[in-house]
């Protein structure tokens, strides 16, 4: 049995919606980050199976994998549509990126949403054990710590938003939304990615809520229960990315890809399908470019990957058709014989090759209207070539662009802004590109996702 009692010496719980199983490739930074950490220290990492059952909800299925072991949990239908397809993405999500015209309140789903988190927390508390340190991510599950301290639960218990938090007049806008945000107090810490996202945190309790802030900088609510909020940006693994980047030559696609552009400079996007990423947007932008720079006219190309995420709720499946049309219109306005000016392509690739992608582009443009943090924009800037670097276009409402200040920041709503900075970015001069890229990647350098990891579990073994 571990040692009773908190501190740094029980196992690390990781608790998240999806869990990247030790045969799955973890995809995105958010697994790859929690595999290190559970690598690292040993523990356990529960969450959905990614199964929907028949059957009832619960079926655990448990597997070990070195010092990591992963217990996961069948959903069934009703269940996966009400909580995951409904309350989480069609209610929280819109709302959580600042677009309440999008957010789909249903009573029935909001049930749906608290039955799966106290599933979840019936499951997890009989596997925690006095000392573990537990650590909850994301929307999905901001009831979990509440439904566990019911349960007993006294261990530290962390909670990180990987998502924006908008201001108190927003989120008051969600029914009900005291009886579930104020559960956030349930944990010792949460973590949100930059400061703003942190002070709407705070102005919600303290004004909404009537919690006071303590001078220890912890909030009190008005039942007495004292947590902490702090801003920790998400990092990635940046030697890691830049490693593989520079070995992209090795990969036959690349090569490819190099010798399809014939000379022309490469725009690059890469993001979920989500009506969140600025992708029509982002697509007038590069038309509104090359109506006003006929120069560029076959000199350029822009190259869009965007798998498609969330299939089963209507939003997801409507900005699909829509980014068809425009690709094809823009297409059918300005393709020539030998000139495709947008590469519109649905699927996704494995790391080592979006990092040579990543490499060939002279312009990453990150554009997204809302983002908690956005790790493409740092995964460009560490895949490129320090001696001939490209420039990152990135959109003011990304957490990124707290850090990445040498970016070319823009309003992606400003079509005129955006295309005037990519005909900046696609003829800056390689000392200034240099520079630029430099000071990014020096953020990047210091602060990696270890960094962040290690901030976080720090402040919550405190
Ligand atoms: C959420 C928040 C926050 C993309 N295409 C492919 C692929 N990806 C990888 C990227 C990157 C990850 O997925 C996407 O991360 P982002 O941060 O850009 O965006 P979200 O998915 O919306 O993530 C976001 C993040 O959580 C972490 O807290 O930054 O704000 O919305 O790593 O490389 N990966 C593979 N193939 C692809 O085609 N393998």
């Amino acid at each position: 049995m571990p040692a009773s009692g908190h501190g740094e010496h029980g196992r690390l719980i990781v608790v998240s919606n999806r869990v990247a199983l030790p045969d799955q490739t973890a995809t995105g930074g958010l697994a790859s980050a929690m595999r290190a950490a559970l690598q690292e220290r040993g523990g356990l990492w529960f969450g959905w199976s990614g199964t929907v059952s028949r059957q009832a909800s619960g079926e655990l299925h448990r597997q070990h994998d070195g010092v990591v072991e992963y217990a996961t949990i069948d959903l069934s239908r009703n269940d996966h549509n009400d909580f995951y397809d409904g309350f989480a993405n069609r209610t929280l999500w819109p709302l959580l990126h600042y677009r309440p015209d999008l957010v789909d309140y249903d009573r029935k789903h909001l049930a749906g949403y608290l039955r799966v988190n106290s599933l979840f927390a019936e499951r997890l508390m009989a596997l925690v054990h006095p000392g573990d340190t537990v650590w909850v991510n994301d929307y999905h599950l901001i009831p979990l710590a509440a439904m566990l301290r019911q349960r007993s639960i006294d261990n530290r218990i962390g909670f990180f938003l990987h998502t924006p938090l908008p201001a108190a007049g927003l989120l008051i806008a969600l029914p009900r939304h005291r009886e579930l945000l104020e559960t956030l107090s349930s944990y010792d810490l949460v973590g949100l990615h930059t400061p703003r996202d942190r002070r709407a945190l705070e102005e919600y309790f303290v004004h909404e809520l009537g919690s006071t802030m303590r001078r220890d900088g912890r909030l009190r609510t008005e039942a007495g229960r004292v947590f902490r909020a702090e801003a920790f940006p998400i990092g990635i693994d940046t030697p890691r990315v830049a490693e593989a980047a520079s070995h992209a030559d090795e990969h036959e696609e690349i090569h490819q890809l190099r010798q399809s552009l014939q000379g022309r400079a490469l725009i690059i996007g890469v993001d979920r399908l989500d009506y969140s990423k600025g992708l029509p947007e982002r697509f007038h932008a590069y038309a509104r470019l090359l109506e006003r720079s006929p120069q560029l006219h076959r000199k350029v190309s822009f190259l869009q990957i965007a798998p498609p995420s969330r299939g089963g709720v209507p939003e997801y499946r409507q900005i699909r058709r829509d980014l068809e049309r425009m690709a094809g219109h823009i297409n059918g306005m300005y393709a020539a014989p030998d000139w495709v000016p947008i590469r519109y392509v649905n699927n996704s690739f494995p790391h080592s090759l979006l990092s040579g992608y990543y490499r060939s582009a002279r312009v990453g443009l990150v554009t997204p209207l809302r983002d908690g943090m956005n790790l493409v924009a740092k995964e460009y800037v560490a895949s490129q070539d320090p001696e001939d670097p490209g420039v990152l276009v990135l959109s003011r409402f990304a957490g990124a662009a707290q850090e990445l200040r040498d970016a070319l920041l823009v309003n992606p709503a400003d079509t005129e802004e955006v295309a005037e900075a990519l005909g900046i970015a696609l003829t800056m001069p390689l000392q200034e590109r240099r520079l630029r890229w430099r000071r990014m990647m020096d953020v990047l350098e210091k602060q990696d996702v270890t960094a962040w990891r290690n901030a976080f579990l720090r402040r919550l073994a405190q």
